[in-house]
């Protein structure tokens, strides 16, 4: 096993172990947290503020309404960021156990690296909340993948439709619009018949994603979390496993001959 800080954290991971074994059915809600290691800020950790404005500034109808431009410079500066990351040891080993079992990956991030990281459908993740890499239009339905450099140095330069050259905007769920009826119908059904939720990376604040994992607990399944601090879930958790996802979630998921 990896230098696992403690004693009781090798026995914790062993115990958690266990209940992913023994559980027939996987779903796991990953977050920022997940690829930070990967060089991704976080949301509410360090670095993950731009130019002093919050994603919750930012990642809203309105903002894209008052000021398209602020908005899709945003986002360009963190399609580049992530355009220069690659996949963790945490996406490989989930992505590894999703080929391996009934494990459904459910993401909450936008940057792809989930994507990335499948060798196989089954590993696909469900995206409550969209891609940086997938545009969509203000006016018609036309959406399409998109990994171009974004120049928002005026309106005049922002995205467009190809279909009908209203303004693009990112194919992203911001705070205040609903998520996918169907990627979200989907989600909750997985976390209501899964046997166990491994959770992620979550700061566990943004719903109704954060409420996937109280789905299983409620229906006798056992919750894990993996974090490098307490979550609003830690306390409702089975077990709540202190360390990062790139150490812990290999040693989580390696078949039992690798341990
Ligand atoms: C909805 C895309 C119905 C954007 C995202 C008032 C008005 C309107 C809505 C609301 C409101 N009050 C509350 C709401 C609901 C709102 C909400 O929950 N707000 C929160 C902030 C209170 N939710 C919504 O609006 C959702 N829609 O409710 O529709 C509706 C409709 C109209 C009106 C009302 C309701 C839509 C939410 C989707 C928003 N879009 N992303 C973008 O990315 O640009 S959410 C955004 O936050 C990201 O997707 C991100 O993934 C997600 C959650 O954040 P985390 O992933 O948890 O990241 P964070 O940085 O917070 O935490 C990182 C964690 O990792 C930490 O715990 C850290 O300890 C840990 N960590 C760090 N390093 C490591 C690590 N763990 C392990 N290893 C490490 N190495
Ligand atoms: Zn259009």
């Amino acid at each position: 096993m990896a230098d696992l800080a403690s004693d009781a954290l090798r026995a914790a991971v062993g115990r958690a172990r266990g209940l992913l074994r023994d559980a027939a059915r996987v779903v796991v809600l990953t977050g920022a947290g997940v690829s930070a290691e990967s060089g991704v800020p976080t949301f509410r950790g360090p670095g993950g503020l731009w130019k002093n404005y919050r994603a919750e500034d930012l990642a809203t109808p309105g903002a894209f309404t008052r000021d398209p431009r602020l908005v899709w410079e945003w986002y360009g500066w963190r399609r580049s960021i992530v355009q220069q990351c690659v996949p963790n040891a945490a996406h490989v080993a989930l992505a590894g156990a999703a080929d391996r079992r009934v494990f459904r990956i459910v993401k909450q991030n936008v940057d792809g690296l989930h994507v990335e990281a499948a060798q196989s459908p089954a590993a696909q993740p469900l995206e409550l909340h969209g891609s940086l890499f997938r545009m969509r239009c203000t006016r018609c339905t036309a959406r399409r993948a998109d990994r171009d450099v974004i120049d928002a140095t005026s309106l005049e330069t922002l995205p467009r439709c190809t279909a009908c050259g209203a303004l693009a905007r990112p194919d992203i769920v911001w705070f205040g619009e609903s998520l996918d009826a169907n990627v979200l119908g989907e989600a909750m059904e997985l976390a209501s018949h899964a046997d166990a939720c491994l959770v992620v990376g979550t700061s566990a604040l943004v719903h109704p994603a954060a409420g996937l994992a109280d789905l299983t607990r409620r229906a006798g399944g056992a919750v894990i979390e993996v974090n490098v601090a307490d979550t609003p879930l830690t306390n409702d958790a089975t077990i709540s496993l202190r360390g990062p996802a790139a150490v812990l979630v290999p040693e989580l998921l390696a078949p039992d001959s690798d341990a």
